[in-house]
């Protein structure tokens, strides 16, 4: 057995969608990685340090500097393009321009709006409140789930447009991105996706590839301590 480290150290946790999509793409890429736990909502000062927006997940490479601020890298969208500089193949951002601009806008769409709408209004009003020893607020996971989200997946249903990736015609940032996001709701909720028969095949899909499968397994084991099984929201 090797004793050598990884280069690249994932600070967070797997229940963080946006650790689960970096460690994604290290996994597409065959880029061996480790995840340092760092509880967020506690941190240690030196995370702090790195961590100017006090968020996970933060990257360091460590064939660039072991400690202090040089050699990481906050924010998951920043991360992954710099894996992919520094680990081409295969290249998880489309080479051409319109579909390299729709495969980052797609990402960021994830990132923030689908983000926000699933994990405010359902993973943490659910996961929080259950942790904590509460009840959990199944009024807002619902409203979410019926008004919030639908115009979300409608739009990710047009930009799929009946393909199998959204940019390129092959797996992008894009694919890794709604999907490690969108199963931030699976930790807690069933998400029935027949509405929008595109998005349900892309999510099939792309749930059944290891580099998702694996890392949202790390976040369930997590997750199913504190909550046994998933609500239906419908
Ligand atoms: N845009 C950031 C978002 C990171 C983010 O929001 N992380 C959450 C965990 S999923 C966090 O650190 N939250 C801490 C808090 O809300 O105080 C990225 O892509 O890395």
């Amino acid at each position: 057995m090797s004793n050598s480290r990884p280069d690249l150290v994932i600070y967070g946790s797997p229940v963080s969608p946006f650790v689960r999509k970096v460690a994604a793409v290290c996994i597409e890429k065959g880029v061996d990685y480790e995840v340092e736990a760092v509880n967020v909502f506690d941190p240690p000062q030196w995370f702090v340090d790195i961590s100017p927006m006090k968020r996970i997940p933060v990257l360091r490479d460590r064939s660039v500097a072991e400690e202090g601020v040089a050699g990481t890298i906050a924010d998951s969208s920043a991360i992954c393009a710099m894996i992919e500089r520094k680990h081409p193949e295969p290249a998880l951002y489309p080479a051409a321009p319109m579909a390299l601009g729709e495969a980052l806008f797609i990402e960021e769409y994830a990132d923030t709006s689908l983000a926000m709408a699933g994990g405010m209004g359902i993973f943490r009003p659910i996961f929080f409140a259950v942790s904590k020893g509460q009840e959990p607020d199944l009024e807002k996971a619902r409203d979410t789930w019926a008004n919030q989200l639908p115009p979300i997946f409608d739009g990710f249903e047009a930009r799929l447009d009946k393909r199998e990736f959204f940019a390129g015609n092959a797996i992008s940032i894009a694919d890794i991105t709604v999907a490690t996001v969108l199963m931030q709701v699976s930790l807690v909720a069933e998400t029935p996706l027949g509405n929008w028969p595109a998005l349900d095949a892309h999510f099939a899909a792309m749930q059944a590839r290891p580099s998702i499968a694996g890392p949202y397994a790390a976040a369930e084991k997590v997750i199913r301590k504190a909550l046994p099984t998933r609500f239906d929201l419908t």
